[in-house]
Parts: structure tokens; sequence; C-alpha cells
């Protein structure tokens, strides 16, 4: 026999969800909204976000958005991207076990960030097809002006470009245009948005689930 199923509907009920969009778009508040939710149906939920700055990659990116290092667009992106394999065996483990997994960006913000800074979009999603694929990805969608006034004290060097907010918006758009996305209107208010997210959620939940015997 060959090793568990990885097919994650059929098997052991594990998802990966991503929280994608700008900064101040409420990736948090909308991810910790949907773990509870998950928490209370008995659901076995972690909550990451990436970047993850608490392994040494992370700690390298912590001190390039603060400007203490000097990389290029290139350069930042794998560090964000080698940031997510260093967590490949962790979340794999979880997935197999029957984890929802709900992750603070993922892959598609190597994209959206990278491409906004000129790199190319195909590379940025060939290095990251061997890392788990999110089942679902919303893109919480507002205004980069709307990020940049909501944020006004400590923003890091992407946040002050207005800009390059547009273009990012603009790959992540292009992005979701493809299977498994879900693009919710994020100017909304706060309990609207996460029921628009718990009626896709608990349909895919419904499916993953282990079914009886
Ligand atoms: P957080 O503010 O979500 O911790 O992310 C820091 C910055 O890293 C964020 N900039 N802004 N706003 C987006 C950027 N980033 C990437 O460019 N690529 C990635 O893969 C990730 C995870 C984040």
């Amino acid at each position: 026999m060959g090793p568990p199923s990885r097919d994650r509907f059929g098997g052991t009920g594990g998802l990966l969800i991503a929280f994608e969009g700008l900064d101040q778009s409420g990736k948090q508040t909308q991810a910790e909204l949907l773990r509870d939710r998950l928490v209370e149906i008995g659901r076995l939920v972690r909550l990451l976000s990436f970047p993850a700055y608490d392994t040494a990659i992370g700690v390298e990116i912590g001190r390039a958005l603060l400007g203490d290092r000097e990389y290029g667009a290139d350069v930042m992106q794998l560090l964000y991207v080698a940031n997510r394999y260093e967590w490949k065996p962790q979340i794999e483990r979880e997935l197999d076990r029957g984890t929802i997994l709900i992750c603070d960006r993922y892959l598609a913000s190597s994209v959206a960030y990278g491409e906004a800074q000129g790199l190319d979009a195909a590379w940025l999603m060939d290095m990251q097809k061997h890392l788990p694929q999110p089942d679902i990805t919303f893109l919480l969608d507002i205004d980069p002006d709307v990020s940049a006034r909501r944020k006004t004290a400590d923003r890091d060097k992407y946040e002050r470009d207005l800009e390059l907010l547009e273009r990012v918006r603009n790959s992540y758009m292009r992005q979701a245009a493809s299977a498994g996305w879900t693009t919710l209107d994020a100017n909304r208010e706060r309990d609207v948005v996460a029921a628009d997210i718990w009626r896709a959620v608990s349909a895919r939940c419904d499916a993953a689930a282990p079914g009886p015997g």
C-alpha cells in the first residue's frame, strides 16, 4: 500500500485556507473569526501568518522591512518563499491529521508584491509549486488609499507607496480569476464579510468532513 492519500476532501478533512489582500483589509480579523467559528463546530484549526517572523529567515525579513537590509525585490521574494518552505513539513503534517489551516497571507502575496515590483509572476508561481496549494483563497479587496489611510503609523516601505499598492491590487485581481479564489468587497461591515466567508468555508467543510463509518 502507498502512503496515505493527501486528497483532503475524500480523506482526512484537512483544508488549507488563505487570506490575501492589502494591509488593513481585515485579513487577520477575518482569519480569527473563521478560526473561532470552526472551533465552535469542533474542528481542529490552526492559524498561521506569513511572513512567519519567528524563524531565522523570518528574522531577516523583519530586518529588511524595517530598512536594516538593502535586498532587491527578487531577494525579498526568495526570502518570503523560503520562509514558507521552512513551514512546509509542518503544514503537510497538520493537513494530514485533518487540521484546517488558515493562513494570513500565503503564496499569492509573493506573486502580488513581486509582480508589483516588476518580477515575473510565472517565476514566482513556479518556485512555489512544491508547497501545499491552498484549497480556498479569499481576496479581501479594498482600495489602496483606504489601506494607506487606515494605517498611519509604523508603515513599512511598501505601505507608503500608493502606486505600488495599486499594482499589488491589480495582480491580486488577475490571480483571483483562477479557480479556488473568492473575491470579497472588504469595505463592508466586518460581520457581513465574515458571513460570506463562513458560507464558502462551511460548504467545503461539509464536503471535507469524514463520512460515517
Ligand atoms: P505583513 O504586514 O502582512 O506582516 O507583511 C509584511 C509585508 O510583506 C507586506 N507588505 N505590506 N503591506 C507584504 C509583504 N509580503 C510579500 O511581499 N511577499 C510575501 O510572500 C509575504 C508573505 C508578504
